[in-house]
């Protein structure tokens, strides 16, 4: 066994409180090298005659990546306390690893054993139950729709006549959402994440001059409360865009220190390097990347702290907001993120805080801060399999087993998973216009836990490279709409709604595949199980289905944009017979 691979720490996505009753263990070795584990466990206090009177338990291979097997038990303690081990064993040899170290026979001295102390529901991850079952749509406002041209700012151009440029403007607003309500409730969506929405200088907006006020080009107050509620009316969520990590140059506090300098009493709200302040050529403050348009806020000073955790509360308290993303949420310092949570819950219990973070994101998901980030490592993968086809079925399987083994299980169903934004290449143009694949990724993305999130003008094909290109008007004439592939999206997410297997309600598990370009997956939960068989190429397949075909699945799904669902009374056949990028879904 190779002893130095094998891992486990008492917290984290190690050992967690799934519920306030339920503890998961998991354990990581080196791949293919241990045949099982068990967990051996007991309450700390539980001795007779000067024995411990520990329990075990066999625990079950929950995934493998390129270089780790990991093994995973859920126990109940009865008195919400634990002190536990591992018993592994391998073709030669037995051992027992615990925090003290690894030995051959199981040790006697509990001090070894690694300790959860007490299950305390405060600290259970419990992000608002509403989340789990929420599709989003990401809007960014200036592109979705110009429903007022009144508001239009100067030098608007046509709606989709020019491609979109750093500095262009199109004139999208609140009135063009509250247009096309009815479109996003008949497509299924029940969230809507906005890009910033106050006022700024940039048609992006993450330059905020006044984080209290709409930007007038959207509208004002009055429409964005009309908005607010014409939303959930129809029962979709609605999340703003909080750029707190940074202001924009136009915000006063900055120009207040810009011209009193020294004098300024807000020379304490940033990150000043040296006097006099200057943006010419390099600026010499903090700011986010190295734009000095954005000069990094102190978010650790009190006044500024008091300000931004104040604007947080008013657009909840005032609009009732449903939740916030924050923005580069990872330069912000745990401290504000802990007391944003506390400030935003208290007027709203069930507010949704998502975290913008490319990375790993374990120190921000312990409960006391985000609900989830932006989950990247998740889109990364999806990308470089269904789209870009650069990895294998098992590579990509093991990618994103690795994806969800970073997190406990409880973080995973709240993960905001998606497939491109505002800040990536679209999938159409990923995806080389190639419809079949996003075909694919849209039903990886929907069949998949966690929430899923589209953005806007995807489901209906449209395309564009990197920022700025990915950030064209929203099409709307029906003629120049993919309406098959918008079509196929909504029953998606139809059937993500009503079917609790294919939506968040079961557990997610790889398959190993029998073809390098076909994924197997299933889905498993208390109503029964779903298994997933897909294509990813350009060639049929017949895909041999021994190691899955056996079990006991009695219908098949099939999927048409025409009637949606229909289940039929079948059994996975011995031989799967798979067209170029087709599917297969069986009961
Ligand atoms: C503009 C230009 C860009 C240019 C940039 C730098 O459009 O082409 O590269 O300037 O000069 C907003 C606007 C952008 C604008 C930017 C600066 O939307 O259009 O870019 O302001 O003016 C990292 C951060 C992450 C951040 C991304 C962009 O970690 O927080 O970079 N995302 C947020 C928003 C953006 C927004 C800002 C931050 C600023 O979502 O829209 O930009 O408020 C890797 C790294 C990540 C990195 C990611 C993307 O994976 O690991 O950390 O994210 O790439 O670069």
């Amino acid at each position: 066994m190779l002893k130095e691979a094998v891992y486990h720490r008492p917290k984290d996505n190690f050992a967690y409180m799934y519920d306030q009753e339920t503890l998961h263990i998991l354990l990581q070795t080196k791949k293919d090298d241990v045949k099982s584990v068990s967990l051996i466990f007991g309450d700390p206090y539980d001795w007779k005659e000067k024995k411990w009177q520990a329990d075990s338990k066999l625990m079950r291979r929950s995934g493998s990546t390129d270089l780790h097997d990991y093994w995973f038990a859920e126990i109940k303690p009865p008195f919400r306390r634990l002190r536990y081990g591992f018993r592994c064993e391998s073709e030669e040899e037995v051992c027992y690893y615990t925090e003290g170290g690894f030995f051959d026979s199981m040790p006697n001295d509990i001090a070894n054993y690694f300790c959860f102390p007490y299950l305390h529901a405060v600290d259970v991850f419990s992000p608002p139950s509403w989340v789990k079952d929420t599709v989003w749509y990401q809007i960014f406002p200036e592109r979705f729709a110009n429903g007022d041209a009144t508001l239009d700012p100067p030098d608007t151009l046509a709606w989709g006549s020019a491609k979109p440029t750093p500095e262009n403007f199109f004139g999208g607003d609140f009135q063009g959402v509250i247009d096309h309500l009815d479109y996003l409730e008949e497509l299924g969506i029940n969230g809507i994440y906005f890009t910033p929405i106050f006022t700024a200088y940039s048609n992006h907006k993450y330059d905020t001059i006044d984080y209290r006020q709409i930007d007038p080009q959207f509208g004002d107050k009055k429409v964005f409360r009309r908005l607010v509620d014409a939303c959930h009316k129809r029962g979709i969520r609605v999340m703003l865009d909080a750029v707190f990590n940074h202001s924009g140059y136009y915000f006063p506090p900055f120009q207040d220190v810009l011209t009193h300098q020294e004098k300024s009493r807000y020379k304490d709200w940033f990150h000043l390097w040296e006097f006099p302040v200057t943006s010419e050529k390099h600026p010499n403050y903090d700011t986010f990347g190295f734009v000095g348009s954005m000069p990094k806020l102190n978010t650790n000073n009190q006044e500024v702290k008091e300000y931004l955790l104040r604007t947080a509360q008013y657009w909840v308290e005032e609009f009732d907001i449903d939740g916030w993303r924050l923005d580069v949420a990872n330069e912000v310092d745990h401290s504000f993120w802990r007391e944003f949570r506390q400030a935003v819950k208290s007027i709203k219990p069930d507010v949704y805080i998502l975290g913008e973070i490319w990375h790993d994101s374990m120190p921000w998901l312990r409960g006391d801060q985000f609900d989830a980030v932006m989950n990247y490592p998740f889109t990364n993968q999806a990308i470089d399999f269904f789209a870009e086809q650069k990895i294998t079925a098992t590579a990509f399987a093991e990618a994103i087993t690795k994806v969800l083994h970073m997190y406990p299980a409880n973080v995973n169903e709240t993960a905001f998973n998606l497939l491109d934004s505002h800040d990536t290449p679209r999938i159409a143009t990923l995806a080389g216009g190639d419809k079949n694949k996003i075909r694919l990724l849209y039903l990886f993305q929907l069949s998949f836990i966690g929430t899923p999130c589209l953005y806007y003008g995807d489901e209906i094909g449209m395309t564009g490279g990197q920022d700025p290109g990915c950030r064209a008007c929203m099409e709307w004439d029906e003629n120049k709409q993919d309406l098959a592939l918008l079509a196929f999206v909504r029953s998606l997410i139809g059937i993500r709604k009503n079917e609790p297997l294919f939506g968040n309600h079961a557990d997610f598990r790889f398959l190993e595949t029998p073809n390098e370009n076909c994924l197997v997956y299933e889905k498993s939960g208390k109503t029964g199980r779903l298994l997933f068989f897909l294509n990813n190429s350009s060639n049929p397949v017949l895909l041999p289905t021994g190691n899955f075909g056996n079990q006991s699945t009695s219908r098949e799904w099939h999927l048409s944009a025409e009637d949606g669902l229909k289940k039929q009374s079948a059994k996975v056949p011995d031989e799967l017979e798979l067209p170029p990028y087709g599917f297969r879904i069986f009961e």
